[in-house]
């Protein structure tokens, strides 16, 4: 049965994952995958998620299913934090939020729900984007191609170019836009520009689909979630925002995310629900509980969500402590290139420029684990791992 089947590649990524495992290198660090460690190199469990998980063992509960979208405290509480409480949208009863398997669930209950709807519709990524984009949006039917978007030459965002491919893309078209912290580059656009993707997005009659994976590792919750609200404020009535909290809660493992369909009022919104539904019912049923338990409880107990607040500034402020560090000893070590973009990216990552034999020399020469892309996890430098970094980036520039 199975003689026919052909070896599938590594995820690039995640791949890296294992080669790094097998490294003997005694000075070692991973900046592959995108993980946030803390300054002891440790994948943190944040006090209000162990808080939170205290007192659920306290009040201990049998497992139940839950419903096909999820604890309904849960989906409210995203609701909350992607559109803020008071928003008008949710008063009207205008936004389907159901509790994913991740963000990358969000994301493919989306492509699921959208392939029904409009099977010949095209989807556009970012150039580049998170692999998975692609993949994923392909394995959902979708033919995928990409907007412009890195330029490597002035280091940020060919905005012009961007606009234009928008521009040309048929009326229907998926367009999945980074909401903060873009994924590889590390390059957002301004508010400014938003609010031009935004009038393009509405002339052209595209279908935005805003993956937030990432909210608060930029300048903050309500700032990065902005521009969500520029997009009520411009009045795009229908669109699809993914929630992820693996990064934000550090609970990678749990699987915990959402996605939220904006929609003309609550009449569709009751009819979207009911499709969403049948995507979760016919992937996997009905999600898991215990992650999103732990999150809705932060979310929902002001003593935790305060904690919780102040744990993801944190982690924001270490990242750019990092990216500030890594810019000041790459030019003391010597070397001439500016790296002060750096500091200009947000979130995890760093397009740093290298390239993928560069990134390979890192590897082999030194254990310093990248993407082949030339990107870095700056969440993963520490005190102890940046001073072996830089030695290694400067000595293969
Ligand atoms: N979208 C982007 C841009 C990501 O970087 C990630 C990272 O994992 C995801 C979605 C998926 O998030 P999750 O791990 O919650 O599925
Ligand atoms: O880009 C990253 O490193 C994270 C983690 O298939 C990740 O988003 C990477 C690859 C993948 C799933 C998650």
């Amino acid at each position: 049965l199975f003689a026919a089947v052909e070896l599938a590649p590594r995820d690039p990524i995640l791949g890296l994952n294992e080669q790094f495992a097998a490294d003997t290198h005694p000075a070692k660090v991973n900046l592959g995958v995108g993980v946030y460690f803390d300054d002891a190199g440790k994948l943190p469990l944040l006090a209000c998620v162990k808080a939170a998980e205290a007192a659920m063992t306290e009040a201990a509960k049998p497992r139940g299913y839950l419903p096909i979208d999820g604890i309904a405290a849960y989906d409210k509480a995203v609701q909350g934090l992607v559109f803020g409480a008071d928003s008008a949208v949710l008063k009207a009863g205008r936004v389907a939020t159901v509790q994913a398997i991740g963000g990358t669930g969000g994301l493919k209950v989306g492509a699921d729900f959208l392939k029904k709807l409009n099977p010949t519709a095209k989807v556009l990524i970012s150039d580049p984007s998170w692999e998975n984009h692609r993949a994923l949006f392909t394995n959902a039917g979708f033919e995928v191609g990409t907007y412009a978007y890195y330029d490597a030459d002035n280091r940020g965002v060919k905005f012009d170019a961007l606009l234009a491919d928008l521009d040309a893309a048929a009326a229907g078209t998926v367009v999945v836009l980074h909401a903060c912290c873009h994924n590889p580059t590390g390059y957002d656009i301004t508010p400014t520009q938003w609010d031009q993707v935004i009038a393009t997005v509405k002339a052209k009659g595209l279908v935005p689909f805003l993956d937030m994976a990432y909210q608060g590792f930029g300048d903050g919750i309500a700032e990065d979630g902005a521009v969500v609200q520029q997009f009520l404020a411009n009045g795009v009535d229908s669109f699809f925002v993914a929630t992820s909290f693996s990064k934000s809660f550090s609970l990678y493992g749990e699987r915990v995310g959402a996605l939220s369909v904006v929609c003309a009022d609550a009449d569709e919104q009751k009819r979207v629900l009911s499709q969403l539904k049948i995507a979760i019912r016919t992937n996997y049923s009905n999600p898991p509980t215990h992650g999103a338990q732990m999150v809705a409880t932060v979310l929902d107990t002001p003593a935790l969500r305060a904690q919780w607040e102040e744990e993801l500034a944190g982690m924001r402020v270490r990242i750019k402590q990092m990216r500030t560090l890594l810019v000041e000893k790459l030019a003391a070590a010597g070397v001439k290139t500016d790296f002060s973009f750096i500091t200009r990216q947000r979130g995890m990552f760093s397009y740093s420029g290298l390239s993928k034999a560069q990134m390979e020399r890192l590897r082999a020469e030194f254990g310093v684990y990248g993407v082949d892309s030339g990107r870095i996890c700056v969440a993963a430098l520490n005190s102890k791992n940046i001073d072996h970094v830089v030695a290694a980036i400067a000595a293969v520039v």
